[in-house]
């Protein structure tokens, strides 16, 4: 079964004017839909086109060795693209309590959170993310990563795509602008549910 492009969860225009309809056009339907259809093609033959995106990124270890950057870059940017998209919500949301309380026990207060993370947007040299993630030990932080890289030092609650197709139709080039912006529209609610669950 071919991985298929997941449904976007809002209509394309409704986080206008943070995000417009044309970025969404170009960044949902043209470069997140090219990471999975190049996926599905080095996928074929391989005898791994059964496994859910999940599956396929924990057996890294069957991947044939001459596809194996290709295969990661495409299943996580993939995977990368539909978390950014489920990191944000029209109009915004707020955190639950639990997680305003980890996030003034790790930054401070959430305008302290506020301004470390869009400077850790803005200081992610090149393209990649910037997440934050719960610890093992249920903490919380903030962590960069560059290209297709999934966050690694714990479980992802909420990213920002600071590849410059994320902001350059509606930013040009004002990243800082762009980071600053997406507090209006981030899905705290959701990022609340990761960060119970
Ligand atoms: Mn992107």
């Amino acid at each position: 079964m071919a991985h298929a492009l997941p449904a976007l969860p809002y209509a394309p225009g409704a986080l206008a004017p943070i995000i417009s309809e044309e970025t969404i056009s170009f960044h949902y339907g043209k470069h997140h839909q090219a990471y999975v259809t190049n996926l599905n093609g080095l996928l074929e033959g391989t005898g791994l086109e059964g496994l859910s995106l999940d599956e396929l990124l924990a057996s890294q270890d069957k991947w044939p060795e001459a596809k194996k950057a290709g295969i990661y870059n495409n299943a996580a940017q993939v995977w990368n693209h539909t978390f950014y998209w489920e990191s944000l919500v029209p109009g915004g949301s707020k955190p639950s309590a639990e997680l305003a309380a980890a996030i003034d026990a790790a930054f401070g207060s959430f305008e302290e959170f506020k301004k470390k993370f869009i400077a850790e947007c803005v200081g992610n040299f090149g393209s990649g993310w910037t997440w934050l993630v719960k610890k093992a030990d249920g903490t919380l932080a903030i962590e960069k990563t560059g290209n297709a890289v999934i966050a690694s030092t714990g479980k992802p609650l909420l990213t920002c795509d600071v590849w410059e197709h994320a902001y350059y139709v509606d930013y040009r080039n004002a990243r800082p602008k762009y980071a600053e912006s997406l507090f209006d529209i981030y899905d705290w609610a959701r990022a609340s549910q990761r960060f119970a669950a």
